[in-house]
């Protein structure tokens, strides 16, 4: 999707332009899809306080003067048990070989985790620059970090590791000026007004099912699908009119959905419908309906034809 506030021109005159993949890669709930947006400056993808909220490979592109960046959000690694969860770590593995650079976020609130060292062996032998993102710096303390920079050095000599808070962008700059010489000298790949490779459908998707993640609890969101079945422009007035389809495993997941008397589902259509408009620059009439297809994360030709 193209940039709605401006665009920034890229300026070829002056020195070396650098221009390449960098794969976001990590556990779930990293903070990934934070960073992503963080560095993009605008929202690409979604944001829960739950694990496996990003399903898809999303590409976030970020413009300087000297270096075009596109970057790879991955669905983070986990011990995947359904049909869905696999594909979602397959589309996250093979992503790890698209990278010119790979920025692997772990989280510095926590302990150096089995899995985490486990990633980082393997991103080691993959013979690409590597840099480490120790994000959540917000929820430690220097002192508390020590020990844990240490271990990841110890674990990937050659990374460099650079402490950020992707929430509140701290330290972000950093880890861009690291990135940045790494990448090859090149121009830009991708045109200079664009930010993702969504598209407005897609976005809209990704928006209904945020907000079904953020009102539900439990198993919920983890089967729940958007698909939108209608997208109409009104043009003249400057209104787009969505029909959003929301895909349940079971009877009684739709009954929460929808809640008592429809309340439910009014509030995570308006919440999506205000971001909507935000995002899309443009008014938006948002229509959700919700069908039970018993056992689609399960099931691989659903799956397939859903596009994972
Ligand atoms: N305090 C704090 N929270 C963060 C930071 N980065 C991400 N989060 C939170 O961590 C949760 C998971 O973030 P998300 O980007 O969806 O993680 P992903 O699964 O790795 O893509 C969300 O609630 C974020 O707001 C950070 O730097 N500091
Ligand atoms: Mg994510």
């Amino acid at each position: 999707m193209r940039r709605w506030a401006g665009s920034i021109r890229i300026d070829l005159s002056n020195n070396i332009h650098r221009a390449g993949f960098v794969t976001i890669a990590g556990q779930t709930n990293v903070g990934k899809s934070t960073l992503l947006n963080c560095l993009v400056g605008q929202k690409v993808a979604i944001v829960t306080p739950r694990p496996q909220t990003t399903r898809r490979r999303i590409l976030g592109i970020r413009n300087d003067a000297d270096a075009q960046m596109i970057l790879i959000d991955t669905p983070g690694l986990h011990e995947a048990r359904r049909e869905l969860n696999r594909h979602m770590v397959q589309t996250a593995r093979r992503c790890l070989t698209e990278g010119e650079v790979i920025v692997a976020v772990i989280p510095g609130n926590a302990k150096f985790s089995a899995a985490d060292r486990a990633m980082v062996a393997e991103l080691a032998e993959l013979g690409r620059p590597v840099v480490i993102a120790l994000n959540k710096i917000d929820l430690s303390t220097r002192e508390r970090m020590m020990p844990l920079v240490q271990e990841i050095h110890d674990a990937i000599p050659a990374a460099e590791i650079v402490p950020v808070s992707a929430l509140k962008g701290e330290n972000v700059d950093e880890l861009v000026r690291v990135i940045k010489p790494l990448l090859p000298e090149s121009p830009a790949l991708m045109p200079g007004d664009e930010y993702t490779d969504q598209t407005e459908r897609m976005i809209a998707e990704e928006i209904v099912r945020e907000k079904i993640f953020l009102a539900m609890r439990q198993e919920v969101p983890f089967s729940t699908a958007v698909q939108v079945e209608q997208f109409v422009e009104e043009t003249d007035r400057n209104l787009v009119k969505i029909a959003a389809l929301i895909i349940v495993e079971r009877e009684s997941h739709k009954g929460m959905i929808i809640g008592a008397g429809g309340r439910q589902l009014k509030e995570i259509g308006t919440a999506a419908r205000l971001e909507l408009e935000e995002i899309l620059g443009r008014r938006v009439f948002l229509e959700t309906r919700v069908k039970v297809e018993r056992g689609w994360t399960g099931d691989p030709r659903r799956l397939k034809e859903m596009g994972f």
